[in-house]
């Protein structure tokens, strides 16, 4: 039998399954069987270890049911801490190549270990077309969405990927199962929408919850912590440097005036190695 080696990582309990270049082509139909719950090894995504000629290396990611996302913040600490630790660069601070552009992660050691990783996710993309979103206008603030005839405020961003974020009074009562899959599906985003819900707690504290585009309901997801900083602080309900609590954790996020780019700080732990049968049992 053909074995892939796989390690386990997570970011906040945001967890994925990292393989490097294997000689296989069809990632999403692995994709499906590795991070199935029971079926498989069980992760949030597969993340995919390239070379690359416009970066230090490549990152592709894809989710549980098979699909292509652009950009995953917690996913890109995990790959930045393993290939780091793994010898593939020697520098604290590189270049990846993802679908939404080139992203910069700046390792944070103690000693020779990774303490934290902070990423230089770019610029937030608020154009509609970017997102993107049908209907008229941008930025996206505070458009009315009615699901099953509640009238809901988006407030939508791209950090390559999409998202509508809500905010709510209590995130522990949002009905994060029924509106977030009925958001991501709705005709309104053409490429489906990652959808956070998000108590602000003050200026400089948000709380979250995320219903995850091609995942569900995630513990922790990187690029929703950054977009949900460029909404509250787009529509004044938040500074642009702020602690996002999940479940598991925190993310520091800072919106910088100065380069308009979102840096993203956290953590990135390593699970557990093993290898994973290539062809259906
Ligand atoms: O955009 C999408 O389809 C997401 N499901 C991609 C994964 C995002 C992630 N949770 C993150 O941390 O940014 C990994």
């Amino acid at each position: 039998m053909i074995c892939l080696k796989f390690v386990k990582m997570h970011g906040l309990g945001n967890d994925f399954v990292l393989i490097e270049a294997p000689r296989i082509e069809d990632y999403a139909s692995l994709a499906r069987r590795i991070c199935h719950r029971r079926f498989g090894v069980g992760a949030d995504g597969l993340i995919v270890i390239l070379p690359s000629e416009q970066a230090d290396l490549r990152m592709r990611i894809f989710n549980p049911d098979g699909s292509e996302p652009e950009m995953c913040g917690n996913g890109i600490r995990c790959f930045a801490s393993y290939v780091f630790e793994a010898g593939m660069v020697q520098k604290t601070e590189f270049t990846v190549e993802t679908l939404a552009g080139i992203i910069k992660p700046l390792l944070i050691l103690e000693g020779d270990k990774v303490a934290a990783v902070q990423v230089d996710m770019g610029k937030p993309r608020l154009e509609r077309s970017e997102i993107p979103m049908l209907g008229e206008g941008s930025p996206v603030i505070n458009e009315t969405i009615t699901i099953e005839g509640t009238s809901w405020q988006g407030t939508c961003v791209s950090m390559g990927n999409p998202h509508c974020v809500f905010f709510v009074n209590d995130v522990e009562q949002a009905p994060v199962a029924t509106v977030g899959p009925t958001v991501e599906h709705h005709p309104l985003f053409p490429q489906r929408t990652n959808v956070e819900f998000i108590e602000v707690l003050n200026p400089t504290e948000l709380k979250m919850r995320v219903w995850e585009r091609g995942a569900g309901e995630t513990m922790a997801c990187g690029t929703g912590a950054c977009a949900a900083t460029v909404a509250a602080a787009l529509t004044g309900r938040s500074e642009r440097r702020v602690t996002v609590h999940l479940a598991a954790g925190d993310l520091q996020i800072e919106w910088s005036p100065d380069d308009d780019h979102v840096y993203m700080t956290g953590p990135a732990e390593e699970v557990f190695r093993g290898e994973f049968p290539l062809e259906e049992a």
